[in-house]
């Protein structure tokens, strides 16, 4: 295993961003994703693999089987980034996974079914506001009329924006069919703390969380900081911060630890010191392993919004952007991936992964599951996140020996 050809590649990759280093920004369709993809795709071509793009730029590099009639065998993750993010999500099965083809290659391995690595475009919610974009489209699980619909903040929708990154064509041809791949595995890092507590490099996800997000304005009535009294307002940003304590509320009420509920996005207007905000727009995202709590947390935020609306005279639009179906591993995936941890002499733990994951659409179109990799002190999402070249080599390694396990089959 070069772990030093993929660490170089990696720390190469994170240069491509809109913020400084340690922290990596790289937004779909942004100059920086643009230079990132072109990166990878350099790298693909020089590992001989045939490369397509469809008109969501899904990125796809084919390592042709002896046998081109078989269904391939799949893997891939994203290279997109949240702001102020970290170098490893999502990356490392992106560049983990074009390792792991070029050590099948080095080791002069020959597959009956093709390896088709994937770059997926927009995991992240960033821009239009809805993660794994791309897988969801491949699953056929977001229609594609969003392409006129989603729209970030820079007012271009899906469609404009796209193509403006120069993936034309209709977003009805991106979906795939059912059974186009026998397996699909994801590389990935834990974001969370249980590996590296329990002192084990890699786990095996045999369950992936069902994540819903929702996006809330409230209108309220703005005026005069000063001549504005208390008795007569309805602050709309008073009424939001009720309702992102109420889903903390509502969260903790579960009393079960794998509910979670995050406010992460508030944008107050006029968004001046001296002017009381008449309107505020809040992100929600609410997650759990099962997915009818999950919707019971949701039915309890909408309904403490009608109590807060009422006392406090505003208004509420609560819009449900998505609320997923949590997705369980295929155990014959699970397995060949437990098998090639052992055959690595690799220590692991099965786990549930409780970030989403494009796993959780590619569900839709084969059997699959996840490898975690290791990370320190589970930070994700942070300038600080950090995976060793070690473990991200192990992973890369268990990753490889798994797909020629199934791309043999
Ligand atoms: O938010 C998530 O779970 C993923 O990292 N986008
Ligand atoms: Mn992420
Ligand atoms: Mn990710």
């Amino acid at each position: 295993m070069s772990t030093s050809q993929l660490t170089l590649e990696l720390e190469r990759l994170a240069k491509f961003s809109d913020t400084p280093a340690p922290s990596v920004t790289r937004v779909v369709y942004s100059p920086t994703d643009m230079q990132a993809r072109e990166y990878f795709k350099g790298l693909c071509l020089a590992a001989g693999l045939e490369i397509r793009e469809d008109a969501a730029g899904n990125t796809f590099a084919r390592w042709p089987g002896t046998e081109p009639d078989l269904p391939a065998v799949a893997t891939g993750s994203h290279i997109d980034a949240i702001p102020h993010a970290g170098a490893y999500d999502g990356t490392v099965g992106v560049f983990g996974g074009l390792e792991a083809i070029r050590l099948l290659q080095r080791q002069g391995m020959r597959c009956k079914r093709a390896i088709e690595l994937i770059l997926f475009t927009s995991e992240e919610p960033t821009r239009f506001g809805i993660g794994c974009l791309g897988s969801r489209l491949l699953a056929g699980v977001l229609d594609a009329s969003a392409g006129a619909k989603l729209r970030g903040k820079d007012g271009l929708t899906l469609d404009e924006a796209r193509q403006a990154a120069g993936f034309t064509g209709t977003l009805e041809s991106v979906r795939l069919n059912p059974g186009v791949y026998s397996a699909f595995v994801e590389l990935h890092i834990e974001q969370g703390p249980l590996l590296e507590q329990e002192d084990l490099p890699l786990g095996v996800v045999t369950a992936i969380a069902a994540p819903a997000s929702l996006r809330v304005q409230v209108d309220g009535e703005g005026g005069h900081a000063g001549a504005f009294l208390m008795p007569h307002r309805h602050d709309a940003f008073l009424a939001a911060a009720e309702l992102a304590l109420a889903v903390e509320s509502s969260v903790k009420a579960t009393g079960v630890i794998d509910t979670v509920g995050t406010t992460g996005v508030c944008d107050v207007f006029p968004g001046a010191v001296n002017s009381v905000p008449s309107r505020t727009r809040l992100e929600i995202d609410i997650r759990d392993i099962d997915g009818a709590r999950r919707d019971q947390v949701i039915e309890n935020v909408r309904a403490a919004s009608v109590e807060i609306a009422a006392r406090r005279g505003v208004r509420f639009t609560i819009e449900t952007v998505n609320a997923d179906a949590p997705a369980t591993c295929a155990p014959e995936i699970v397995e060949a991936l437990s098998n090639a941890c052992e055959q690595a002499a690799l220590p692991y733990r099965k786990m549930v992964s409780r970030a989403y994951h494009d796993s959780l659409f590619m569900a839709q179109l084969a059997p699959v599951a996840m490898l975690f990799i290791r990370c320190k002190g589970g930070y994700s999402h942070r300038p600080d996140e950090y995976s060793s070249p070690v473990d991200i080599a192990a992973g890369s390694k268990v990753l490889a020996a798994t797909l020629a396990d199934l791309a043999l089959r």
